[in-house]
């Protein structure tokens, strides 16, 4: 199992800068914002290409909303969906992290036709499976993300987005894990972990606090134990608060995952 960072943790003046102290600090990976990534996607092959540091993911950053009943906000997140899914492929991401809606349902209820979600899952399902082709084409994972409760009322546990996936039955729509969700949702982490298993093909870190992993009580240990049973191997990206200075707080904290990871 690697480790990433997002790039707005990593203290330095331009890429090249954060990509060194990145390793400096330990990481071997770095995810990118995916907002006008399209325009940067040189810049990172170029800073990238020689560098011990490569690009981990791209997370979101894309326009409209899946599942918004408004036609041209669904179309627009399919086509910016698709040119993020292009750009992770050029700089040698795994894939894009994509949560499908934030907040409530913004798709009325059809009942006794249909309620909310069951509308939510089916038309997710469809464009999955366009995006699906287009992800497996250029060769980046579409990466689903469930959130916690206060962030979304759709996909909030592992089973939800495995569910998704089995449904759509495309080999690059896949899910991302995200431990401070996991931490409000899960009843047990390492369990939901195991139960997800392959399907699994990113992480984030942050504590139960949304900060550094260490700084709250998340147990680290049992969770990286089941991802290493389910032989996941990919990249762990912090995506939290940094309580301090970055030169002293990134290199303890990836002391910290490594000795978590050691069991
Ligand atoms: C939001 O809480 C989150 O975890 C992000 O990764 C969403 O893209
Ligand atoms: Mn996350």
């Amino acid at each position: 199992m690697k480790l990433a960072a997002q790039e707005g943790l990593i203290p330095g003046r331009d890429l090249k800068e954060k990509l060194d102290n990145a390793a400096k600090f330990g990481f071997q990976g770095i995810e990118f914002w995916g907002g006008g990534i399209e325009n940067r996607v040189e810049e990172i092959i170029k800073a990238t290409e020689n560098h011990e540091v490569k690009p981990s993911t791209i997370c979101a950053g894309f326009g409209g909303c899946l599942l918004d009943p408004n036609r041209s906000e669904r179309e627009r997140a399919m086509n910016d969906i698709k040119k993020l899914l292009k750009a992770a492929a050029d700089i040698g991401a795994v894939g894009l992290i994509v949560v499908p809606i934030f907040g409530g349902p913004r798709i009325p209820d059809l009942s006794p036709y249909k309620s909310a979600i069951e509308l939510e899952r089916e038309l997710l399902i469809l464009q999955l499976k366009e995006l699906g082709d287009y992800a497996a084409e250029v060769g980046a994972y579409i990466l689903l993300e469930p959130l916690n409760r206060y962030e979304t009322h759709f996909l909030r546990r592992l089973r939800d987005a495995v569910e998704i996936c089995k449904a759509v039955d495309k080999p690059y729509v896949r899910i991302m894990a995200d431990f401070f969700h996991m931490n409000i949702e899960e009843p047990v982490i390492a369990d939901s972990i195991r139960e997800a298993g392959e399907y699994i093909k990113h992480v984030h870190l942050a504590d139960s606090t949304r900060l550094l992993p260490g700084h709250g009580h998340t147990d680290f240990k049992s969770g990286f134990k089941a991802l290493k049973e389910v032989g996941f191997d990919g990249y762990m990206a912090l995506e939290c608060g940094v309580p301090g200075d970055p030169f002293e707080e990134l290199p303890k904290t990836v002391k910290y995952l490594r000795e978590c990871m050691e069991g």
